[in-house]
């Protein structure tokens, strides 16, 4: 397992490379170029200088969080060839520069959504919450306003002011695409880039939707363990993966994370890893990694992964706000640097436990220590 953080580029994220490279087991960083529209080819020059940036610090990029995908491969359109080449290319120069790990997510319209993005806990601390009595009552122009006005000034992925402004043709765009038309494009896709994966060693790591459930009559596909194993099937290919963030899928309480962990085994290239607390249906707050903070069990998920022998890349997922840092919502240093310490000793205490002497031989524990201790 390699552990890492997420880090948005030095003109947008609030959390230096510096300090990144000073908390204990991170090795390197997923990242994006956020500047680049959906659909254009990311140029090997940009990709090259930002490489250069991080392994100033001694830390590597070990995969993009995202390359996001254009809406005419999402709706379908004629043009999509056009953006699919693209995207190819893309992939091409990220494997030429080293980095075979891309993140993205197929959903309508909204990316994650968020009822609030910093309400108050007890202890004074803020975390993004969802309350879907709210999303019911507040029509999507408003939702983005609202969390425009509670962004601390960041832009947040997903939620671009250029996107946002195309919202009502964005939603006539997608009127006619139910769940079963987004398969179909899902596969059109993985179909036309996969050979393109294989041969330069890119995995492909699909974003569950956030939350797990349809948000605006929009369909939603990345939901539970059966869309998933649908999804790893639409190709069968090992690099046609999925990301596995246990705070998405988390949100439906009625997905069990370790069960979906071992379903999908190898098949996991990414996993986002942080805790959620289930409020009644349809509600629920975000919370720190502990898992008695939550309501995941964060031991078992841990477990799971060690389990199906994951050596894929890791990174906390959302922070609570705390020790009055400002910082994009979910992704100041504070609670993340905390999150990282606890999944790093969860899962160091793990392969210790079962490295106690077994039947196994000596040399099988060593390749496995080899391939899963945080180095
Ligand atoms: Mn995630």
């Amino acid at each position: 397992m390699k552990m890492t953080l997420r880090w948005f580029g030095s003109d947008v994220d609030s959390v230096p490379l510096k300090y990144i490279r000073q908390i204990p087991g991170v090795k390197g960083v997923v990242t994006t170029l956020y500047d680049i529209p959906a659909g254009e080819v990311w140029p090997k020059e940009r990709i090259r200088a930002i490489n250069d940036e991080v392994e100033q610090f001694d830390l590597k990029i070990l995969g993009i969080e995202s390359v996001n995908i254009h809406d005419a491969i999402k709706v379908g359109l004629p043009e999509r060839d056009h953006y699919i080449e693209n995207y190819i290319k893309t992939l091409k120069n990220l494997s030429s520069e080293g980095i075979h790990l891309v993140c993205y997510n197929f959903m309508p319209v909204f990316d994650w959504t968020r009822s609030d993005l910093a309400k108050e806990r007890e202890d004074g601390s803020t975390v993004l919450s969802y309350n879907q009595d709210i999303i019911d009552q507040i029509n999507p122009t408003d939702m983005f306003k609202q969390i425009d006005t509670k962004s601390n000034g960041f832009v947040l992925p997903g939620w671009e002011p250029e996107r946002m402004a195309r919202i009502q043709s964005l939603f006539k765009m997608y009127k006619n695409v139910d769940s079963i038309k987004l398969f179909e494009n899902l596969k059109y896709f993985l179909e036309a880039i996969m050979p393109t994966c294989e041969k330069y060693g890119v995995k492909m790591a699909i974003h569950p939707d956030d939350p797990a459930w349809p948000v605006f009559d929009l369909p939603r596909i990345v939901t539970d363990k059966e869309k998933l194993l649908k999804i790893i099937s639409l190709v069968d290919s090992p690099y046609n993966g999925v990301t596995l963030c246990t705070g998405s899928l988390g949100s439906n309480p009625e997905n069990d994370i370790p069960d979906i962990i071992r379903s999908l085994g190898s098949r996991i290239h990414f996993a986002h890893v942080r805790n959620v607390r289930h409020l009644e249906k349809g509600k629920f707050d975000e919370a720190a990694h502990l898992s008695s903070d939550g309501s995941l069990n964060m031991y078992e998920i841990m477990k799971a992964f060690y389990d199906i022998g994951f050596d894929g890349i890791m990174r906390p997922d959302h922070g609570r706000a705390i020790w009055d840092e400002k910082s994009m919502p979910g992704y100041g240093l504070y609670d993340r640097a905390l999150g990282v310490a606890y999944l790093n000793g969860l899962w160091e205490a793990i392969i210790k436990q079962n490295m106690l002497p077994k039947d196994s031989g000596k040399e099988f524990f060593i390749h496995r220590l080899d391939k899963l201790l945080v180095h």
